[in-house]
């Protein structure tokens, strides 16, 4: 029989500054309104199409998204700029996202009663890495003086699903005894604010979590690994095109294609049902139904997209309590969505209580964990 494998202790760190959609609704707008005027020509003679106004009702009704939380703010909403302005670091500093990762990687440590030494395994995993190498889970690792190995893993929207069922398939399999999963998702730079379809959407922050064998777990709120699933299919749908080929190729790295932009509308109509049927199959091969799930810890991109998968899952609306929705607060952080649902939405369940961890976006991609309170 597998040893079982238990979700010990989950941390969430929040960046201190916020954007509401109210401010970077009316910075948007007066970018646009300097851009309609600079080429007021253009689009006078019919050659240019002025760009319309961004609407903070808009982005509430099409998302749920009210604000969200933004590692450097200065700079973000200026009209000149519209992109933080992240200090450099050189390269005796601790990264941004060494840092990032550390704040939420002590708090989980904390909750899992756990300290450094019982961890030998750390795996870094989000939408980007701020450089290629060396990993920034090695640099975690050094921080936090962890004997073992690191290393780090993109997946897009489900990089912190896929690397805990890493963790989980290497603790089963003795490679490690306690694995550290870190999120730090810094998504900011990747965000074009002045593109009114996606200015909106994303948002800084970081999450942990420990994982362990069940028989050195000590913690309060630990949940059993009952499965673990993991899927891909291609897709061109959602894309962030930067990468290092561009110094070769002489193209700007950092133009209008090659930071975020996705097909919003296919994306919803694509990956909902193709969720809705991964997580019913999932429920279903760990011997469980859906009405046995207690709560539903989904991926937070759209609470559109949450309703409809849980309607079609449970066949009605999902209360709050059942599906928790937080995108109001941090709007779509990629991977951590699910884990800072997880992170806020978990202490509460009773022994026995079961529960899924689910991520779907950009690959496509979808993974999901189904676990059971201690
Ligand atoms: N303000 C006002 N009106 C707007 C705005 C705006 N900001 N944007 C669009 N509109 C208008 C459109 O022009 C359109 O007008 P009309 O009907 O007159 O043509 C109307 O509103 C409807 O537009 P859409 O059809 O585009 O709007 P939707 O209702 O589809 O909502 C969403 C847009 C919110 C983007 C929605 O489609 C959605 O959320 N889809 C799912 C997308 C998704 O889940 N993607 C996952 C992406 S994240 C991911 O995979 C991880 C990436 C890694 C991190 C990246 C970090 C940078």
């Amino acid at each position: 029989m597998d040893a079982a494998v238990v979700i010990s202790g989950a941390g969430l760190w929040r960046p201190e500054h916020r954007i509401t959609n109210e401010e970077l609704v009316a910075s948007y707008n007066a970018w646009v309104d300097r851009y309609n005027a600079q080429h007021a020509a253009a689009i006078a003679a019919g050659t240019l199409e002025a760009k319309p106004h961004s609407s903070a009702e808009f982005i509430e009704k099409a998302s749920g998204i009210r604000s969200r939380y933004i590692y450097v703010k200065d700079g973000t909403l200026e009209v000149e700029r519209m992109r933080p302005r992240i200090p450099h670091r050189g390269e005796d500093a601790l990264s941004h996202q060494a840092e990032m990762a550390l704040n939420a990687a002590r708090i989980a440590l904390a909750n899992a009663h756990k300290s450094p030494s019982d961890i030998d395994m750390v795996i870094v995993s989000c939408a980007y890495t701020e450089r290629a190498y060396p990993a920034i889970a090695i640099e975690v690792q050094h921080a936090l003086g962890i004997a073992g190995f690191g290393f780090d893993m993109l997946v897009a929207c489900s990089a912190a699903t896929f690397a805990l069922q890493r963790a989980s398939d290497a603790l089963k399999a003795g490679s490690a005894r306690g694995v550290l999963v870190i999120n730090p998702e810094l998504t900011s730079p990747q965000v074009n604010y002045c593109d009114r379809d996606s200015h909106f959407i994303f948002g800084d922050v970081a999450t942990a979590m420990v994982l362990e064998r069940a028989e050195t777990c000590t913690a309060p709120h630990g949940y059993t690994v009952l499965g673990s699933r993991a899927m891909t299919l291609y897709s061109s749908n959602i894309r962030s095109n930067f990468g290092y080929v561009a110094h070769a190729e002489d193209t700007e790295p950092f133009g209008p294609e090659n930071l975020f932009h996705q097909n919003g509308r296919r994306v919803f109509k694509e990956v909902c049902p193709m969720a809705a049927d991964h997580l019913e199959a999932q429920v279903a091969a760990v011997g469980l139904a859906v009405p046995d799930i207690r709560r539903w810890w989904l991926h937070q991109a759209n609470i559109n997209m949450n309703q409809l998968i849980t309607r079609r899952l449970l066949g009605r609306d999902a209360s709050p309590d059942e599906a928790p929705i937080v995108l109001d607060e941090f709007a779509n952080t990629a991977s951590a969505g699910s884990i800072i649902a997880f992170c806020l939405h978990h202490e509460d369940l009773v022994a026995g209580d079961h529960g899924v961890i689910c991520s779907f976006g950009a690959g496509y991609s979808i993974g999901s964990l189904v676990v059971r309170k201690r």
